[in-house]
């Protein structure tokens, strides 16, 4: 017996030796720095996962700004100089862009490839949303989404008492209610049918958040059958949205009443597979800018001159556009320009990003190519990934002084009008804001992101006097297990008050 093991044991040491001798990689001349971590498959996985930002500052002083890291069986390159960003950009002819998003997006919303080369489909997603998401469509959505946040913020037919009585709530779950519903409607429509839309919504909403909790796991590729709550959430949202559900919908935005049309055509997607696709937009449009909402309200609240200086700025805009405030007279209407013009709320919302966006930006390299930028010229190997991860460049101290502290107007120069110059080591930044990712996959939603949030704060401040019910309340930490993903959410909720105004 004895024996039977110890030729057991020594088998198996043997294997796990080759295993890592033969599976790990070797730097070779010309390649970055490298990092192999001493698990086999994992690597550096969970230093990475564990603290992203404080495992690539430590990388940074001990290789420099470019340097190669095995995660998860991957060999990623990390290029951390913001002053590179747009030369790793210029090699676009290099990357697959969308393999590692199709991928994932199948592996968390349970839908065939939508890669057209897989054969299921022969929608060019990426065309659908620049026509839907921008241009002249962007309109018709943020005009929607505006009735949509003041069907839900202003009370049908209120009493007295509800007029006059403050309101206590968690800010993040007032964030999270309001825009899951306005959200949800613009893009999908309101429901004809139903006596119960109402809550039917608050179902999706619970739904909705299920699923979420669950999605850094599926990510990282844990199946979705481990999670039976957060399974059931997700198929009962895809249902929802099936299109015989979705033709009982008024008003569904271009992008969804052009993808049932496409999907019609183009797809052997079944009927919940479809869904299952809509449920991924639904997702994209929802998860980032909940957190961002709350942040750019939270921000704003907590610093009496930001405070001020938009509310002024809002006053401003309403009188120039010749609206009135008015509980149950006509809603607000701001058009694009009047929106666009608005560099206070802009700036706002710019620094609440910069300080919670922890976004991973990913390529995968098509083939054995040469990476020329500021920091030098690196070999690149087929099938390797190449990463930026903005938030080094968000809470750099030589780009953004005091990186930590909020500064409402961070974003203003001299003027006040939109700042753009930003420097690095003495130089002018091309990119200094990424929030949004950055090259072919850049939020195709970025714009429309950023006309919701100042419409929510417009209505906000228009509506409601705000206050928190702590007025020296700490600034929640950030939830660092949804690192990567992007807007990192609060890890605890705020109390505040709001009441209408007279
Ligand atoms: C503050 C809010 C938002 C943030 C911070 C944000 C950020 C991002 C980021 C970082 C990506 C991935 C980009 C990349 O891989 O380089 C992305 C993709 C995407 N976003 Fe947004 N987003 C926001 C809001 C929205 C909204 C409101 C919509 C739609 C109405 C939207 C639609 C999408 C879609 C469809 C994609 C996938 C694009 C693709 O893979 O081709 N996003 N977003
Ligand atoms: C703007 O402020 C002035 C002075 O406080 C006030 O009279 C006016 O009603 C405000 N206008 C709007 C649209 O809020
Ligand atoms: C998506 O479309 C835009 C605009 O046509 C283009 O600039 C971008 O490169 C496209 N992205 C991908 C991944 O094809
Ligand atoms: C819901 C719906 O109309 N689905 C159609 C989409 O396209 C396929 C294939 O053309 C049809 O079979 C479906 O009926």
């Amino acid at each position: 017996m004895m024996t039977m093991s110890l030729i057991w044991g020594i088998v198996v040491a043997v294997c796990c030796c080759l295993w890592l001798i033969l599976g790990i990689r070797r730097r070779r001349k010309g390649e970055p720095p490298l990092e192999n971590g001493w698990i086999p498959y994992l690597g550096c996985a969970l230093r990475f996962g564990a603290n992203p930002l404080e495992f690539l500052r430590t990388n940074q002083r001990k290789h420099g700004h470019v340097f190669t890291c095995r995660l998860m069986g991957k060999y990623v390159h990390f290029i951390t100089n913001p002053l590179s960003y747009h030369k790793v950009l210029c090699h676009g002819k290099y990357f697959d862009w969308k393999k590692f998003h199709f991928t994932t997006s199948a592996k968390a919303f349970g839908h065939r490839s939508i890669d057209p080369s897989d054969g299921h489909t022969s929608e060019n997603i990426n065309d659908t949303f620049v026509r839907t998401l921008q241009g002249d469509a962007l309109n018709s959505l943020t005009e929607a989404m505006m009735e949509n946040l003041q069907l839900i913020m202003r009370p049908p037919a209120p009493s007295e008492s509800q007029l006059a009585a403050w309101v206590t709530e968690g800010m993040y779950s007032f964030c999270y209610r309001v825009m899951f519903e306005a959200g949800y409607l613009t893009l999908f429509g309101r429901d004809l049918t139903r006596q119960d839309s109402r809550a039917h919504m608050l179902n999706n909403l619970d739904n909705f958040k299920q699923f979420d909790k669950v999605f850094p796991a599926l990510v990282a590729g844990l199946p979705i059958h481990l999670f039976q709550m957060a399974h059931r959430a997700r198929e009962e949202l895809a249902t929802s949205l099936k299109h015989e559900k979705l033709r009982e919908r008024d008003r569904v935005s271009e992008l969804v009443s052009l993808r049932m049309l496409l999907n019609d055509t183009l797809s052997t997607f079944n009927d919940l597979e479809k869904g299952k696709t809509h449920l991924a937009i639904l997702w994209a449009s929802q998860a980032n800018t909940i957190p961002a909402t709350f942040w750019s309200l939270f921000q704003m609240i907590r610093n009496p001159e930001a405070m001020k200086a938009a509310t002024e700025e809002v006053n401003r805009t309403l009188e120039k556009a010749g609206q009135k405030i008015s509980l149950q007279g006509k809603p607000i209407c701001l058009n694009q320009m009047q929106l666009n013009d608005l560099p206070v709320l802009d700036s706002i919302i710019k620094e609440s990003l910069r300080l919670s966006s922890a976004s991973l930006n990913i390529r995968t390299a098509k083939e054995d190519f040469i990476l020329s930028i500021e920091d030098g010229s690196y070999n690149i190997r087929k099938d390797d990934i190449i990463a930026l991860y903005p938030q080094l460049m968000h809470l750099d101290p030589d780009i953004y002084p005091d990186p930590l502290t909020f500064k409402y107007d961070r974003y203003l120069d001299e003027n006040g009008k939109t700042k753009t110059t930003f420097y690095s080591n003495g130089l002018k930044l091309k990119y200094y804001y990424m929030p949004f990712g950055s090259g072919a996959t850049i939020c195709p939603g970025r714009l429309f992101a950023v006309y919701e949030i100042k419409q929510f704060l417009i209505l906000m401040l228009s509506y409601f006097e705000l206050e928190l019910v702590e007025s020296h309340v700490k600034c929640p930490p950030l939830d660092q297990s949804r690192a990567g993903l992007g807007i990192l959410p609060p890890l605890n909720d705020i109390k505040f008050k709001y009441k209408f105004k007279h």
